[in-house]
């Protein structure tokens, strides 16, 4: 029996899901396998669902995550293309289950698909949101161009230099994203690296740009994530067709900037 029968609440975060896939390549933002997403669905299913029989083996983590023991997570396919995520969600990501030690997982929705190579890093950041007693359910990896594109300059990647910029583009962004964004410099995809050099900006920001690659985001749930990566690409749009008609955008002044955190009692 499928894993959606009669759960409403898990057919709509899948879903959100899939709704959210669909945007990222409308946006040209998910090339190809281009990034990936992984959703905590563990407070969405009853019992028969949490302990349902795996449909193959264990597949051992390269390092645990004791703190996701039992855990079941909804994650986007290996070399699976958000376009089909979005038309045909459940043909195109897993359901797996860490096993109670946290030094494994186990594939347990109806038919076998293979998580995304992002797999242990998507969880390892589950792994310290989750210790850190955060409800931040969602992680989702993506490729906006015109973010990527700044992260090609040294003169942004300085500590809140882009997110201070960004935010000064328009009110909506100081709002959005009230954390700003983390710079993490270039590491090979998919290693423990790059995961453990995202998780120790996000005790400060909810989104991680990673250098000449990609952004990620983190949240409560898909929408959410989605929606504060628009929001940065937006800003990125008026600083570069403020450059294309030949000028630096003068932004928000640090005072206008600072009222907006007053007025909307933001961190
Ligand atoms: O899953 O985006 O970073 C494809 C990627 C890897
Ligand atoms: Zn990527």
């Amino acid at each position: 029996m499928s894993i959606l029968n009669g759960n409403e609440r898990l057919g709509r975060t899948v879903g959100d899901v899939a709704e959210v896939a669909g945007y990222l390549w409308q946006r040209g933002w998910a090339e190809r396998n281009g990034g990936n997403i992984s959703v905590n669905i563990t407070d969405l299913l009853g019992e028969r669902d949490l302990t349902r029989p795996a449909l193959a083996g264990q597949v051992a983590l390269g390092r645990p995550v004791p703190a996701l023991g039992g855990q079941v997570f909804l994650v986007t396919g290996t070399n699976r293309r958000m376009r089909y995520v979005s038309s045909d969600p459940m043909e195109h990501m897993a359901v797996i289950r860490v096993m109670p030690d946290g030094g494994a997982y186990e594939i347990i929705a109806d038919r076998i698909v293979k998580p995304t190579s992002e797999l242990a890093s998507h969880l390892l950041m589950h792994d310290h949101l989750r210790r850190q007693g955060k409800h931040n359910t969602v992680v989702l990896h993506t490729h906006p161009t015109d973010l990527i594109a700044m992260t090609h300059n040294p003169k942004f990647l300085g500590r809140d230099v882009m997110g201070t910029l960004l935010w000064s583009m328009i009110p909506e962004t100081r709002i959005v994203v009230p954390r700003g964004i983390g710079i993490v410099p270039y590491a090979l995809t998919g290693t423990v690296r790059l995961a453990d050099e995202t998780i120790k900006l996000l005790d400060d920001y909810d989104v991680i740009m990673w250098e000449k690659h990609g952004c990620l985001a983190v949240g409560e749930d898909v929408i959410e994530t989605f929606d504060m990566i628009d929001t940065l690409s937006k800003s990125a749009q008026i600083y570069i067709q403020a450059r294309m008609m030949g000028f630096e955008p003068s932004g928000l002044t640090d005072a206008q900037l600072d009222e907006i955190r007053v007025a909307f009692q933001l961190p």
